[in-house]
């Protein structure tokens, strides 16, 4: 009797058990299903393939970038839609070819949204999924819809196309307005001082970069002469709005601070954060306590001080204890430059550094330097360490996020490559078209074609060869990563059918 009893207990409590452990499966496989990991993107501003540790640089140390992308995938192949910034932040964020854009060109600060409020985006997709959306940093994607007045609510801008926060500098910190804005609003702006801005002509009796050099602590080298705010010569000119200009020195800090604090106050609900900071970009003005950090001049030291916010913005993820929970997508707009309008050393004190590591060119430019840019993801305990050659660009964020999320979302031009920023996968893209100023080149595997371009071969000013040829010129990089030996001559088979492919997706 006493045995049949024990028999009894003995089987009721495995049957609880095993209803235990079932439930736990279903509740799992529900998890899986909505799983809502937090996504960060840091992405950087000229910022070059051999600037930092973890693609090779010796003269700058960024150990907190080299941390994440060495316990990440680092993507050797990765690369960014354009040689310069408009371009790039408009298909990481709409997932669509930027030459497909006509406006999608270097803005001033007084130009439209160029991303259309019915379009989609990584934050609007990302929002239907449950998610809390915010950008802090550098917008450069227009604002308004034609004549905007700064003294009134901006909009439509980052808010309208899917961003639920937005802490932002409209264009690039070297063009007007100097002020941040906070969700369309010009934050602490006096209303008895309005701005204005014109970027064609002066105000009267303001001083500008050209007449008044006693004003200037930074001095202009080509373009960047016209207001002048905070000693440093900008382009365009501006009035008024005194107490909103930001402090150039203080501005790493302050996003840095925008990040952490939209991280703290989000840290309960899934979320999407964009931040989008502003080294290395001119002009160069690293916080006192980074001056003389790399020994390379201001823009060595921006790098470190990028570096060091990045290190500063992991650790709030890990003190809010969100590190595990949340996907790290790190990147550069576009490729290096030294001098970029001011004079700052940065080509004087440059030593041994090579920031587009042994690729040629460098902003602006069709050869490699200019989207071959720092790439990584990182997941702590998610994604296992690795070193990915395969092909991926900043335009697959959008179809890969919505991978992850279980979105439907399948955007333009956007291919969904989850598994391999999650580094399960090495199979990338099989090709990709790339931009610079208006011109565009096509990569297939490890081949590029560049066709004939009018035009210098180089821009003086800034000493970067662009990709003008007469030629049509075809590389194959796994051979000659330096883009020295142009086979378009010896290969016409690989160019002509590299050529159709190219004039295909283009629609030419
Ligand atoms: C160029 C500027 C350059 C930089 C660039 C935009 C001149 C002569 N040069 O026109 O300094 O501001 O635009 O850079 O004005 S980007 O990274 O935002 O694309
Ligand atoms: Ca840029």
């Amino acid at each position: 009797k006493l045995n049949q009893i024990m028999l009894l207990l003995l089987l009721a409590l495995i049957s609880v058990h095993c209803k235990e452990k079932s439930k736990e499966v279903v509740e799992s496989v529900e998890q899986e299903q909505t799983a809502k990991p937090n996504i960060v993107i840091i992405y950087t501003d000229d910022l070059g393939y051999g600037d930092v540790g973890f693609n090779g640089a010796t003269e700058i140390k960024t150990p907190n970038m080299d941390y994440l992308a060495n316990n990440g995938v680092r993507f050797t192949n990765g690369f960014a839609s354009s040689a310069t910034c408009t371009p790039s932040r408009y298909a990481l964020l709409t997932g669509v070819y930027p030459w497909r854009e006509k406006n999608a060109k270097i803005l001033p600060g007084t130009a439209p949204l160029i991303i259309g409020t019915d379009q989609m985006t990584v934050p609007k997709m990302l929002k239907a999924k449950g998610y809390h959306t915010g950008i802090v940093g550098k917008w450069h994607l227009g604002l308004g819809s034609g004549h905007v007045n700064w003294n009134a609510h901006v909009s439509p801008g980052p808010n309208e196309v899917g961003f639920d926060y937005s802490y932002i500098m409209a264009a690039t910190q070297d063009r007007v307005p100097t002020v941040y804005i906070e969700n369309g609003d010009v934050v602490g702006l006096d209303p008895n001082d309005p701005i204005e801005i014109n970027y064609k002509t002066n105000f009267e009796g303001q001083p500008n970069g050209i007449d008044n050099p006693e004003l200037l602590k930074m001095k202009w080298h080509h373009g960047h002469n016209s207001s002048i705010v905070n000693g440093i010569p900008r382009i365009g000119y501006m009035k008024g709005g005194e107490a909103a200009k930001w402090k150039d020195e203080d501005m790493a800090d302050h996003f840095l601070k925008g990040a952490q604090n939209y991280v703290k106050q989000h840290k309960n609900e899934p979320f999407f954060l964009y931040y989008a900071m502003q080294q290395p970009h001119v002009p160069r003005t690293p916080h006192p306590r980074f001056v003389g950090a790399s020994g390379l001049g201001p823009r060595g030291d921006v790098i470190v001080e990028a570096d060091w916010c990045i290190g500063e913005f992991i650790n709030t993820l890990k003190e809010e204890g969100l590190l595990e929970n949340t996907l790290i997508i790190f990147s550069s707009d576009n490729g290096p430059v030294l001098n970029d309008g001011y004079y700052d050393e940065a080509v004087e004190k440059l030593g041994d550094h090579t920031p587009g590591g042994s690729l040629r060119g460098g902003k602006y430019s069709l050869f490699e330097a200019g989207t071959r840019v720092p790439f990584f993801t990182y997941w702590k305990g998610t994604i296992n360490s690795g070193v990915s050659d395969a092909l991926v660009c900043q335009l697959d964020v959008l179809s890969s996020l919505a991978q992850l999320v279980g979105s439907d979302v399948k955007a333009g031009d956007s291919q969904g490559l989850v598994d391999v920023f999650l580094g399960k996968s090495n199979a990338g893209r099989d090709d990709l078209v790339i931009e610079a100023t208006s011109r565009t080149a096509y990569k297939e595997g490890d081949w590029v074609m560049i066709p004939p371009y009018k035009g210098p071969a180089k821009i003086d000013d800034v000493n970067i060869e662009i990709g003008n040829s007469k030629e049509f010129q075809l590389y194959n990089l796994k051979e000659d990563i330096g883009q020295q030996n142009n086979l378009a001559k010896s290969n016409k088979e690989k160019l002509q059918d590299m050529l159709a492919k190219f004039e295909a997706i283009r629609g030419d």
